[in-house]
């Protein structure tokens, strides 16, 4: 299963999952592009479920997930991707709606997945939660205080979560890209072409494909082999600030 599948890293992961085999449960807003993504995944032989739902919306969550049926309650994997950031303006300027969003996509609809599935996968002894995390998570930077903060909760509920299933066979995985070209520089700019642009100006950034590619390495590890935690960059970004551009 992998929540915001519509766009960006999810999108990848998707692709990434049905090319190694895996059906899929994809999850997002978008109905139209759920059934394009859909429709592409089944030409290559994919089986595909469709849940439409707001990660914030806990009660259509759960009963989007109370709708499975069969074989599709045993989710093997859980890719927790769906997030967010809005704004790059200074905490004490910030738009409070835009935190409110941001807290309750990145933060309380991660945790209301991992709710939701994870007790099965506790009781199958089975399975495997993937966080998307970020580097925003391991410090912060200049207008990111807000989504920084939500990637670090992310980092947080990703090692709280281990420990709590340590005696388990479940896995739990935190991958932290850096700057990845997807939709994510337009929606935190609210559709501002230019600003999107920008961030990715002088320096070759990471695809979805990239991170889907890590994802995918994740999962498909040996089930000895627990990968807690990978930091993903472009080879000119050393951290969360430090970004070389040829310009
Ligand atoms: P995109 O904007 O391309 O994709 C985000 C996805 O999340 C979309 O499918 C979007 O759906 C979905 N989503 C957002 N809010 C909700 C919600 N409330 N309910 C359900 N789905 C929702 O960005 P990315 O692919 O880059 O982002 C994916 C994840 O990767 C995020 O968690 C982001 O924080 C993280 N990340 C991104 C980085 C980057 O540089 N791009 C770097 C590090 C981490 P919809 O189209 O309906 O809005
Ligand atoms: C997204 C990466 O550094 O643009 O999480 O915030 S960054």
């Amino acid at each position: 299963m992998i929540t915001g599948a519509t766009s960006g890293i999810g999108a990848a992961c998707a692709r990434a999952f049905a090319g190694s085999g895996y059906d899929l449960i994809l999850t997002g807003r978008n109905v139209q592009s759920l059934d394009s993504l859909s429709g592409e995944l089944r030409a290559v032989g994919a089986e595909v479920t469709e849940l439409v739902f707001d990660v914030r919306d806990r009660g259509a969550a759960a009963s989007a997930v109370a709708s499975l049926t069969g074989r599709w309650q045993d989710i093997d994997v859980l890719v927790n991707n769906a997030g967010l950031a809005l704004g790059l303006d200074k905490e004490y300027e910030g738009d409070p709606d835009e935190w409110e969003t941001m807290i309750d996509t990145n933060i309380k609809g991660l945790l209301t997945m991992t709710r939701l599935l994870v007790p099965r996968m506790v009781e199958r002894n089975s399975g495997h939660v993937i966080n998307i995390g970020s580097v925003a998570g391991d410090a912060a930077y200049a207008g990111g205080a807000v989504y920084c903060a939500t990637k670090s909760a992310v980092k947080a509920l990703t090692d709280g979560l281990r420990i709590d299933v340590a005696h388990t066979a479940v896995r739990v995985t935190n991958v932290k890209p850096g700057l990845v070209e997807t939709n994510f520089s337009r929606v935190r700019f609210h559709g501002d072409e230019g600003r999107a642009a920008s961030v990715y100006r002088g320096i070759q950034p990471l695809t979805g494909d990239d991170i889907a590619d890590v994802v995918l390495y994740a999962a498909n590890a040996p089930q000895h082999v627990q990968i807690a935690e990978v930091l993903v960059l472009a080879t000119h970004q050393a951290n969360g600030t430090v970004i070389h551009r040829e310009d």
